[in-house]
């Protein structure tokens, strides 16, 4: 008797303990935060990361709007739809040198800035292939199962959200699993733009989402930005032209803080709050925004030279939030 029940133990031993060890014998690269690349077999104390770079370029994303895969319903109406992926076991370069575990919608942080017409159907194609469930939170009006928050999209899962654009103006879309906080402060969201069917006055556009990466995991931010590169717009200054007008989209991300703000240099802006609106609400240089408030800001310049923009919560400034409008003659056209 004794035999069989040290048998059946033996066994049950074996069988728990073969794959830690199969595990423990392939090696694996992992990203340190101090962006040493090591192979191990050991387990390694967080952080650990796979070596997938992100890469993002924030003038790129400046000024790049996603219209959707375009068709026309049987009723006449415009159908967009959009392919969205979510991941979560990518680094990204946050600064020079400061790795930090991102996750993305379509591999950046923010995601893609998804744009329709209001009243066009919306269709966007989701696939979670992350190792933890996410799911898509757009804000707008909808059907309470298109909310993405009591369907969760586990790994491998697929879900489709879709809706009609409405109401017209800027809003975010965010994961929306539990906790809320971890899914948002890592990177996944995005800005989702409904233009009035009669459309806005022609302008340079451009989104900023304003958000921060705490990359010490104290919940309180390390880094600011205007689109998630700390300091990278007073580097690389935006262009724009005299006497020609600016739109900005604009949306708050940043988490853990409780409030943000933009303030503009030898100019103020007409603000429209989410956008909703076609008068404006206010002409000021300084608006105040918590989690997830946005809007759409107008300005033109009249003089050339450089303007700084910045939060003017000097924390956020000091810690990357700040960048350089380049207004040129008119005359002088930038592309
Ligand atoms: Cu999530």
């Amino acid at each position: 008797m004794l035999t069989v029940i040290v048998a059946a133990v033996s066994i049950s031993l074996l069988y728990f303990v073969f794959p830690e060890l199969t595990e423990a014998q392939t090696e694996k690269t992992f990203v340190t935060h101090s962006g040493a690349i090591i192979k191990t077999t050991g387990d390694i104390i967080d952080p650990v990361y796979l070596p997938q770079t992100v890469e993002f370029d924030p003038q790129k994303y400046l000024r790049e709007f996603s219209y959707g895969h375009i068709s026309t319903l049987d009723d006449g109406r415009t159908l967009r739809e959009f392919t969205i992926i979510a991941e979560d076991d990518k680094i990204m370069e946050i600064s020079p040198g400061v790795f930090y575990n991102v996750w993305t919608f379509n591999g950046t942080v923010p995601g893609p800035t998804i744009r329709a017409t209001e009243g066009d159907l919306v269709r966007i194609h989701f696939i979670n292939n992350g190792k933890r469930s996410h799911t898509m939170h757009f804000h707008g009006i909808h059907q309470a199962n298109m909310d993405g928050v009591f369907e969760s999209v586990g790994p491998g899962g697929k879900f489709t959200y879709e809706w009609d654009a409405i109401p017209v103006g800027v809003h975010p879309y965010h994961c929306h699993v539990m906790p809320l906080e971890e899914h948002i402060a890592h990177g996944l969201y995005g800005v989702y733009i409904v233009d009035p069917k009669e459309g806005r006055p022609k302008a340079d556009e451009m989104v900023m989402v304003l958000n921060g990466f705490d990359t010490d995991f104290d919940t309180e931010n390390n880094f600011y930005a205007a689109n998630s590169i700390p300091f990278y717009y007073q580097h690389h200054p935006i262009q724009i032209n005299t006497n020609e007008l600016v739109r900005i989209y604009v949306v708050n991300m940043l988490e853990f803080d409780p409030i943000n703000n933009f303030h503009l240099h030898g100019n103020l802006y007409y603000y429209y709050p989410t956008g909703t609106d076609t008068v404006p609400f206010t002409f000021t240089d300084m608006i105040t925004l918590s989690q997830s408030e946005r809007g759409i800001m107008e300005f033109e310049y009249t003089y050339p030279g450089k303007y700084l923009f910045h939060a003017h919560k000097v924390e956020f400034s000091e810690k990357g939030w700040v960048g350089i409008f380049l207004a040129k003659n008119s005359d002088d056209k930038v592309e």
